[in-house]
């Protein structure tokens, strides 16, 4: 099957934080559109594909995007038109090709991921299959039936996503121990209700951050931890067995290279690499810690590399900022045996065929994945049903709270539903 392309148009739109993004739509000559919209980091990766912001101080605070939007609708749409909707590969190849950079700054990464990602929904219309089925079939994916993610939610929100004085960004929960993706939803939800009572009764903040977690202060960062103890057990559900947590340490934020130390505001102490592996440890062995994001800074591959010696059997442990979504960075973390899960987010490297690519390199080698919001995020819902395009293990949408992060969460529902034909 073939249906050529026909209008590409992009606008401005804002995201959860009320920040200016884009929004694409692409038009098939039979008349059919397909369009999503782009999603924005805040704690974001040295190495990550480059967001074109105008930078004009008289709109949005510099976070216009109508330099992205123009890129769109003139460069992008003149060269694309008439190319095979389907043909996602030769679409993604010819925007970089315009664009000609190794970080996609000339054209913008969100200029090039919103149209890489409308070409596959509208794409998914005109063959008529679910957007999961449709990224399986123009990239000739073979997998064993589709699978469901697990979630982790992120109920405790720190680090640039709150105004609290956690350094660390994410305290996860992860209801892995159901069988059914619609079971897990409703332990993390009941457990995020949980916690908000245990905070609300010892007088804390149950106001929440970017990405729907909770966010008070806290006398320590362990704490954190003792509240999702606290909040699995209120909700009767057991910890281990079918409650894990996660964190996302997000460590590049509060690395000091010079010093070589991570400032730990929150415990007011100064961690070397390894006292933070140390740190890990200990929390190990006291609470269900099953996944650790982003756990130190994201060019220290020395002290990952001891990381993974000492942990990497025994837990999830994350390349976000290390990784970024390349090939690159994934295959310098093979070489050097660093983490064993890869956080997938495409606008880190700005198109649907490359995210593919760094999916499939890290599948083959036994990497866990993990498919990723922004904490800027839209009601866009295409990382649901990549996470289900290729078996992803792992869904991160935030906490059960605020539409943008229950969008993709809501989608999975929809897809359980549509899998067991109901
Ligand atoms: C992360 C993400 C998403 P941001 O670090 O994993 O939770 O945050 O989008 O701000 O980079
Ligand atoms: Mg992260």
């Amino acid at each position: 099957m073939k249906e050529r392309i026909d209008v590409i148009h992009a606008h401005e739109i804002l995201d959860s934080r009320g920040n200016p993004t884009l929004n694409v739509t692409v038009m098939l000559k039979n008349g059919l559109r397909g369009s999503a919209s782009v999603p924005s980091g805040a704690s974001t990766g040295v190495h990550e594909a480059l967001e074109l912001r105008d930078g004009d101080m008289s709109r949005y605070r510099g976070k216009g995007v109508r330099k992205a939007v123009k890129n769109v609708n003139v460069t992008i749409a003149k060269a694309l038109r008439g190319m095979d909707v389907f043909d996602v590969r030769a679409l993604d190849d010819a925007m970089r090709i315009i664009d000609g950079t190794e970080n996609k700054h000339v054209l913008g990464a969100n200029a090039i991921l919103g149209v890489s990602l409308a070409c596959a929904h509208a794409g998914a219309r005109r063959a008529n299959t679910p957007l999961y089925e449709h990224i399986r079939n123009v990239f000739g994916l073979r997998y064993n039936g589709f699978t469901l993610p697990t979630p982790f939610m992120n109920v405790f929100n720190g680090g640039l996503h709150a105004d609290t004085n956690l350094d660390m960004q994410e305290f996860i929960i992860i209801p892995h121990g159901f069988k059914k993706y619609s079971r897990k939803v409703q332990a993390g939800s009941e457990i995020f209700h949980a916690l908000g009572d245990v905070l609300h009764a010892d007088g804390l903040d149950t106001d929440v951050g970017n990405e729907g977690g909770y966010a008070p202060n806290v006398g320590k960062t362990e704490v954190a931890l003792e509240y999702l103890a606290k909040a699995t057990k209120k909700a009767k559900y057991k910890l281990g067995g079918e409650i894990g947590f996660g964190i996302d340490v997000a460590a590049s934020e509060f690395y000091d290279a010079k010093k070589d130390r991570y400032i730990l505001r929150t415990d007011r102490r100064k961690l070397n690499g390894g006292e933070m592996i140390d740190l890990y440890e200990q929390w190990l062995k006291k609470y269900p810690l099953m996944s650790v994001e982003d756990g130190l800074d994201q060019d220290a591959w020395v002290d990952w590399a001891m990381l993974t010696k000492r942990l990497g059997k025994k837990m999830l442990l994350v390349g976000d900022d290390l990784f970024v979504t390349n090939v690159e960075r994934v295959k310098m973390g093979l070489s050097q045996k660093v983490a064993n899960a890869v956080l997938i987010k495409p606008n880190q490297i700005g198109t649907l065929s490359e995210t593919i690519d760094t999916i499939l390199l890290a599948q083959k080698h036994k990497y866990k994945i993990v498919i990723s919001h922004r904490s800027g995020e839209t009601s866009d819902t295409t990382i649901a049903d990549l996470a289900v395009a290729v078996n992803a293990q792992y869904i991160k949408s935030g906490a059960p709270s605020r539409s943008e992060r229950l969008s993709k969460y809501n989608r999975l529902l929809e897809i359980e539903e549509e899998l067991d034909g109901i």
